[in-house]
């Protein structure tokens, strides 16, 4: 399903700014296969299956089971739309597209993005967690500023976000936002598992800054290689325009698997 060869980045403008954006990475059939095919999982989906709406909270993802059993099927998660709303909106499909799902595994290939990867310090690339974002027009939510190292880490740092846009991505619909040159102040905070049971490990005090935040404003179909040291965000999505996105992580199989990450790949 390789409808093209994908476009290279600059390796030296990523390692300066921890992203880098390579517009026309997917091409347009794809990114339509992509998005429909999101589309006929979320109508087969019941939402009383899900439990608990998902919250973009991330304090509350402590208990959240449906969430820690998610690492190696693919599932879908509703937004923390108020009770009694009419609709029930898919917040996310995770976390485990790139390695079952027949549309997204071709896609998320180390191989198909090998030069990216490889420009990006990985050597031995392996996805261990992937996702659809929906962000519905009006209902998708809010996420929170995070660093990828806090839930997927590993010694040395490795975790490298691929992220796709599924349609065209701006202020307006809720794009990604990232702090230039953020990643090389350190890791915040990490996401432990015990058990059953995760909590947030602080390894900084320091607030995420106000300023310095730029808007990652692309078209649909570009590709967005993400630092796992990067801070990023986006905002609520309050347009009329969904903003949907595939975003797949990799770890250098070189490196030290942390055994406490919330997800425990085969
Ligand atoms: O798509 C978004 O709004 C956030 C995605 C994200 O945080 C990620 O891919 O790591």
């Amino acid at each position: 399903m390789i409808d093209h060869d994908p476009p290279p980045f600059d390796p030296d403008a990523y390692a300066e700014r921890g992203y880098a954006i390579v517009p026309g990475a997917l091409a347009s059939a794809e990114v339509q296969r992509l998005a429909a095919r999101a589309r006929a999982i979320i109508d087969a989906f019941d939402p009383e299956a899900a439990g608990a709406p998902f919250s973009t909270d991330e304090d509350r993802r402590e208990i959240d089971r449906y969430f820690l059993e998610s690492g190696d099927v693919v599932r879908c998660f509703l937004e923390d739309t108020p009770a009694g709303a009419e609709r029930r909106a898919v917040n996310k499909i995770g976390h485990a597209l790139h390695a079952h799902d027949p549309v997204f595994a071709p896609v998320s290939t180390a191989a198909r993005w090998r030069a990216h990867l490889s420009g990006a310090g990985l050597d031995a690339p392996r996805p261990v967690q992937s996702m659809f974002i929906g962000k519905d027009p009006g209902v998708g939510g809010e996420v929170a500023p995070h660093q990828d190292a806090t839930f997927l880490h590993t010694a040395p740092s490795t975790v490298t976000g691929l992220w796709f846009a599924l349609a065209d991505a701006d202020r307006e619909n809720g794009c990604l936002w990232a702090l230039p040159g953020g990643h090389r102040e350190g890791l915040k905070r990490r996401f432990v598992r015990e058990g059953d049971r995760t909590r947030f490990v602080e390894l900084s005090e320091a607030p995420w800054p106000d300023k310095g935040w730029v808007p990652l404003e692309v078209a649909a179909g570009t590709l967005v290689v993400l630092h796992g040291l990067l801070p990023h965000k986006s905002f609520a999505n309050e347009s009329a325009r969904g903003r949907p996105a595939y975003a797949v992580h990799f770890v250098d199989d070189r490196a030290a698997w942390s055994p406490d990450n919330w997800i425990r790949p085969a």
